[in-house]
């Protein structure tokens, strides 16, 4: 089976260096930048849970200054999307030339909108719903650290493939120990993920801690309102959600779960990028508007993310 990641930023590198040794899988580590660079030329190191060289003789490493290797088109089985929000567009015409013809794709950035994005330049029939809770940073270029292991939930979207097409990389996900589930309400998958990083991702960014600090009590009850006022938005579009009592408990174990990582908009921040602001708690704040609901928490940490951000 052939598997292709496009954006190997934290997330995509993590994925990439457990999927690879995975027998019988063949990657291509699509990346940019330094990072990119240092995977082309000298492989990938994972650290942290697990250990792991990825030799560039053993995987194919593109670059995307560069451009992908005109052999991989119309080869690949599996394309996962895992960079920012605002590449998902230009990722997704990538995939379309690399995917075999009953190839699909999948895109595990964090906000809403990704699979939709991914729908109209692919179809709705070569797209899954995805979400990954692994926490992964990069101590350096080439270095991907493991700081705490989740769960990787691919589902289905309306007009989409079903879960005996998702089967043989459900599979690969399960050896790789990236922890698959499939879910039949791909939707309601992505809201629950986004929930968890509207509550989770500005306010350690803000406060500039680990994940773990965030089980503070005063941060805890920050945090989980805002993701309260982001179900209530999600509710009023019927996105079907578990109980209130049941989404605290999913933050608490995410936070437990990953209390050593950075999370990714307190990387971007630290190194000057731009955050996934506009996917998150400003996606939120604009379809609260439209429903009619409003929603202070997450305006407010919008204009805060905002004023310090790159652009
Ligand atoms: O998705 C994440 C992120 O950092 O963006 C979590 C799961 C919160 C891990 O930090």
């Amino acid at each position: 089976m052939r598997v292709a990641i496009l954006g190997s930023g934290s997330l995509g590198s993590l994925y990439a260096a457990l999927l690879s040794r995975v027998d019988g899988v063949e990657m291509l580590i699509h990346g940019r930048g330094t990072h990119g660079a240092h995977m082309a030329a000298e492989g990938l190191h994972l650290e942290g849970e697990s250990e792991h060289f990825v030799s560039n003789a053993d995987v194919f490493f593109s670059l995307d200054e560069v451009g992908l290797p005109p052999e991989a088109f119309g080869s690949i089985d599996y394309v996962l999307l895992t960079g920012k929000a605002d590449q998902t567009l230009s990722l997704a015409s990538l995939a379309r030339n690399l995917l075999t013809s009953d190839g699909y794709a999948l895109c595990l950035s964090n906000g809403l909108g990704h699979a939709e994005r991914c729908q109209e330049v692919l179809g709705p029939h070569r797209v899954f719903a995805a979400t990954s809770t692994h926490g992964a940073w990069r101590p350096s270029a080439g270095t991907v650290h493991w700081a705490g292991k989740g769960e990787t939930m691919i589902g289905a979207l309306p007009g989409g493939p079903g879960q005996s097409e998702a089967q043989p990389l459900l599979d690969a996900l399960q050896h790789a120990g990236l922890s698959p589930e499939w879910s039949s309400d791909g939707i309601a998958t992505v809201w629950r993920k986004v929930l968890l990083n509207i509550a989770i991702n500005p306010i350690a960014a803000l406060a500039g801690v680990e994940n773990g600090e965030l089980l503070r009590p005063d941060l805890f009850s920050s945090a989980f309102s805002t993701m309260l006022e982001g179900a209530a938005v999600a509710r009023q579009e019927r996105v079907s959600l578990p109980s209130n009592s049941e989404l605290e408990e999913q933050l608490r174990h995410v936070l437990v779960a990953t209390s050593s990582n950075m999370c990714s908009m307190l990387q971007d921040l630290r190194s000057g990028r731009k955050t996934e602001i506009s996917v998150l708690n400003q996606a939120i704040v604009e379809r609260g508007e439209r429903a009619g609901l409003a929603t202070p928490l997450n305006q407010m940490l919008v204009a805060m993310v905002t004023a310090l951000h790159a652009e």
